[in-house]
């Protein structure tokens, strides 16, 4: 492409300071070094984690920074020795890398690639540099993907090459937000045809896990929010109960221990609340459940050990589990022959110089997924 080798010149949303919005700038992206690969981001979905980060709330992120890491795009350019993708491919840009070498790559068991940002920040390139620059300042990267940005670029071991026929402003969801509930179903709770199971927190992230427990052939799916108005979507894509804790007098594990018996088979937290981590556990059969918690949160967690004495499993997922360069390609073929309608989760399209107001929209509840288009 006419671009290869050149600094571009194009629009990104820099988050300058912790709490505050973010502000769409010109910035400059420098070309890819050895190992990197530069793409032009068409569509980026907003992520509750976003906003999380936007606040200033995860260890590791350095400001001004652009974030982002639901994205897809289009291969621009690649620097030296990149092998895997060329000019002109799809891709999403991965949130969690996968090198392959490190040893838990090298295990079937796991997808936390050590190369992750809890072992490694992800601020600047491997190369401990920056490609983003706005108004003479360097700018960080985030999660190595910065996918609030018209073209980014990132490590080559980031990058999953994705079918030519996937449409970008759609298969984003795929870089975060669907593949980890779905995920979380599928491969983390590993649930199983015939069981039950509740669902706290009905965003994206929760009506993907809704939709991997109709999936895996769960025969009861409770759907818990404190928002109403999510219920109807929950109901479309599996949801055989909705409840909300506020109808309720006594704790809500209560009631879902009533509704069931024994409690649920799987029960899943995807809201990022301490008080329902712990509702989500209790939640859970007392000596077979098992509990995921997808959400993510700084506040720390105590409880009682009897929760796990009698047996129980308390999880935690990233990604939902997915050895991301091979498991979200794989995804998104699925998508295409239609195995799921994770389309339902976009209410609201934007262009880029709106994305504001879609995190508005998320904070107000009003948005499942919005997608920026740029
Ligand atoms: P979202 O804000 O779209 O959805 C959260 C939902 O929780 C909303 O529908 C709220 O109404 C609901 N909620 C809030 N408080 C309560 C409560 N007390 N009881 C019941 N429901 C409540 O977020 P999202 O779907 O984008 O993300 C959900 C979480 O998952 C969030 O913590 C995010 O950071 C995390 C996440 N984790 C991973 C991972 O890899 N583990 C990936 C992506 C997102
Ligand atoms: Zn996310
Ligand atoms: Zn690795």
């Amino acid at each position: 492409m006419a671009t290869a080798g050149k600094v571009i010149r194009c629009r990104a949303a820099v988050a300058w300071a912790p709490g505050k919005s973010l502000s769409v700038e010109e910035v400059e992206v420098a070309p890819p070094k050895a190992g990197e690969v530069r793409i032009k981001i068409v569509a980026t979905g907003i992520c509750h984690s976003d906003d999380y980060v936007l606040k200033g709330s995860l260890p590791n992120v350095e400001f001004p920074v652009i974030l982002g890491h639901e994205g897809a795009g289009i291969v621009e350019s690649i620097g030296e020795g990149v092998t895997s993708v060329k000019p002109g491919d799809k891709v999403i840009p991965l949130c969690i890398p996968q090198c392959g070498e490190c040893s838990f790559c090298r295990n079937p068991e796991s997808n936390f690639c050590q190369k992750y940002h809890f072992s490694e920040p992800q601020n600047l390139l491997p190369d401990k540099t920056s490609r983003f620059s706005c108004k003479g300042k360097q700018i960080h990267h985030f999660l190595w993907v910065s996918t609030f940005a018209e073209y980014t670029v990132v490590p080559e071991y980031a990058v999953a090459k994705i079918d030519a026929a996937a449409p970008l402003d759609k298969v984003c969801l795929f870089s975060c937000g669907f593949s980890t509930g779905y995920g979380a179903a599928i491969n983390t709770a590993k649930v199983k045809p015939g069981s039950t199971c509740a669902v706290f927190g009905l965003g994206g992230v929760g009506l993907s896990v809704v939709m991997g427990c109709k999936a895996a052939g769960a025969s009861r799916i409770i759907a818990v929010d404190i928002n109403k108005d999510k219920f109807a979507k929950a109901q479309q894509l599996g949801a055989t109960d909705c409840i909300n804790p506020r109808d309720f007098k006594k704790p809500i594990q209560e009631v879902l221990t009533e509704m069931t018996g024994q409690g649920v088979d799987f029960s899943f937290e995807v809201i990022g609340h301490a008080d329902t981590m712990i509702a989500a556990l209790a939640s859970c059969n007392l000596s077979t459940g098992v509990c995921v918690m997808v959400g993510v949160t700084d506040s720390k967690i105590s409880i009682d050990p009897m929760l796990l004495l009698t047996g129980r499993t308390w999880k935690g997922t990233l990604l939902g589990g997915w050895k991301p360069r091979e498991g979200i390609p794989k995804l998104v073929s699925s998508y295409l022959e239609k195995k799921f309608e994770s389309d339902l989760l976009i209410t609201h399209t934007l262009p880029f110089a709106k994305v504001n107001e879609g995190f508005e929209l998320l904070r107000a509840g009003k948005s499942i997924r919005t997608v920026l288009l740029f």
